[in-house]
């Protein structure tokens, strides 16, 4: 017989919305909370289908459905993950960079930073240095997250983090980054402030961030 976390997993691979919703409503009810749901449930089957994918056994078409699934189970944890009720701790510009529309694991970064309290401008995907430039111009945010999933848009980070550099306030904003390609050394090698390899310890980082910006 298959364990909660495995049903969970499964109904991810399979791409089955509708059973994961339901295996995650009733969990909740059952008095699970938030994080191992999606930690030792939900996550290790985007990790497993995308095993899968590399080796050439699922298509894209299978990617969708789960990520559909996923963003359907994270709908209804999200406001678990973010009620913490914390006074906004700063602003964080948040994006995927320009190129890459992958947005599962920024959207669980920009989560949890609310969670921890920071306030969060996600831009979304697909962004360019200048829109991240026109977010940090409005908001007055001084911290920059950046995600990339590609090698390709991974290595388009370096230019978009000097452009920023170039703007007025440029040498004034910490910027992390993060996403499944990235590690620590190429983080620093294009001039980041931060890496985290998982959600959770980005939030530590954004957080030693905010305090060494402090006046
Ligand atoms: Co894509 N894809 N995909 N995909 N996809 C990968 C990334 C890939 C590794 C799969 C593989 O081949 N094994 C591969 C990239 C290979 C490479 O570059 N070397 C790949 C490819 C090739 C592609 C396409 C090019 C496929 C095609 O069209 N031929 C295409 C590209 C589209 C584009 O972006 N222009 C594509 C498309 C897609 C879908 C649209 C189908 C879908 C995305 C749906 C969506 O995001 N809304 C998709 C998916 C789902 C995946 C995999 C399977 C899963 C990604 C994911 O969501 N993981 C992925 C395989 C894999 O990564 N194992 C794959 C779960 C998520 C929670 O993890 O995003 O790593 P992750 O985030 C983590 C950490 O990295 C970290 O915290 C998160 C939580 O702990 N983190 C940060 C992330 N951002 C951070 C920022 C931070 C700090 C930490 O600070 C700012």
């Amino acid at each position: 017989m298959m364990s909660r976390n495995q049903e969970l997993t499964e109904g991810i691979i399979r791409g089955d919305r509708e059973n994961v919703v339901r295996l995650v409503r009733e969990d909740l009810e059952a008095g699970r909370g938030p994080v191992p749901i999606l930690n030792e449930g939900l996550s290790p089957g985007m990790e497993k289908l995308g095993d899968q994918f590399g080796r050439g056994e699922v298509f894209i078409p299978e990617l969708m459905a789960a990520a559909k699934a996923m963003n359907a189970a994270m709908e209804i944890l999200r406001p678990l993950l973010e009620a913490t009720g914390v006074e906004p701790l700063g602003k964080v510009v948040m994006g995927t960079v320009k190129g890459d529309m992958h947005d599962i694991g920024k959207n669980l970064v920009c989560m949890m930073l609310r969670g921890a309290g920071f306030e969060v401008i996600d831009l979304g995907v697909n962004t360019s240095a200048e829109q991240f430039i026109e977010a940090l111009e409005n908001s007055g945010a001084r911290i920059l997250g950046m995600s990339a999933l590609l090698t390709t848009t991974m290595n388009r980070m370096g230019a978009i983090i000097e452009t920023i550099r170039k703007a007025s306030f440029g040498e004034e904003v910490g910027i992390m980054v993060g996403g499944a390609p990235l590690d620590e050394d190429f983080a620093a090698s294009i001039g980041a402030n931060g890496y985290a390899k998982e959600a959770p310890i980005a939030v530590e980082r954004f957080k030693e961030l905010h305090a060494a910006l402090r006046p």
